[in-house]
């Protein structure tokens, strides 16, 4: 009886735990088509069953060290949002719920190479994140950036930003670049860097019935070698 007991209680901790870690995927960007001068606009990505789209107008795939060493870096691809892309909105394509565990950002353009020195005042300096659950209801969220932008120097440009548990159950994330220096134009030119958006498909929940099967199989394989053993 102890051994049936020990059976069934791995039986029903298994199951579920395969489910929900075979579902987490991170997009890392690293197969979009871009280049080293501007960048490659895209309305839309889609990766790993999830679709990254701009609320308006592009986003703009970058690669490490694009222009002049012109942007921020994390060794890898990522996208730039803001100005006519304002936000980002990240949903499940087959309309399934998701969850949000961690996002990684920068201020796009390195701070200590740029173009035009009023750039500086064109980046990003946090962002706003809104969560559409699946009554309706919202869940919002902001994180200021480090301002810490250098290119592909030494210092870590992208800071991940981690979510909590109730940033689950999600039919849409999105994700806006915000500039709160007081400059007129701080609505329209707030580029923002993203990258490594970590999902998870909402765990389906076990039928009872899978449980019922879980428990009598387990059952089974007990009575089973109970018999043998006399
Ligand atoms: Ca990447
Ligand atoms: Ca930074």
């Amino acid at each position: 009886m102890k051994r049936l007991i020990i059976v069934t209680f791995f039986t029903c901790l298994l199951v579920p735990l395969c489910i929900s870690f075979s579902q987490a995927a991170t997009i890392t960007f690293e197969d979009l088509v871009t280049n080293q001068t501007t960048g490659t606009p895209y309305a839309s990505i889609i990766e790993q069953g999830y679709t990254v789209a701009a609320t308006s107008w592009y986003l703009y795939a970058h690669q490490d060290g694009w222009g002049t060493n012109s942007g921020s870096s994390n060794g890898t691809k990522y996208i730039m949002v803001g100005s006519t892309a304002p936000s980002l909105r990240v949903t499940k394509n087959d309309d399934g719920l998701f969850g949000i565990a961690s996002i990684d950002l920068s201020e796009h353009y390195n701070l200590t190479n740029l173009p035009h020195p009023d750039y500086v005042t064109y980046t990003a300096t946090k962002f706003s994140f809104t969560g559409i659950k699946s009554d309706n209801t919202e869940i919002n969220a902001s994180f200021t950036m480090d301002g810490i932008s250098d290119g592909t120097n030494g210092l870590a440009d992208f800071e991940t930003y981690l979510f909590g548990e109730e940033w689950s159950s999600l039919k849409a994330l999105i994700v806006t670049p915000i500039n709160d220096r007081d400059v007129w134009y701080a609505d329209t030119y707030r580029y923002g860097g993203v990258d490594n958006i970590v999902v998870s498909a909402s765990q389906v929940p076990i039928p009872p019935s899978v449980w019922l099967l879980g428990a009598g199989l387990a059952g089974l394989v007990g009575l089973r070698r109970k018999f043998f053993r006399k």
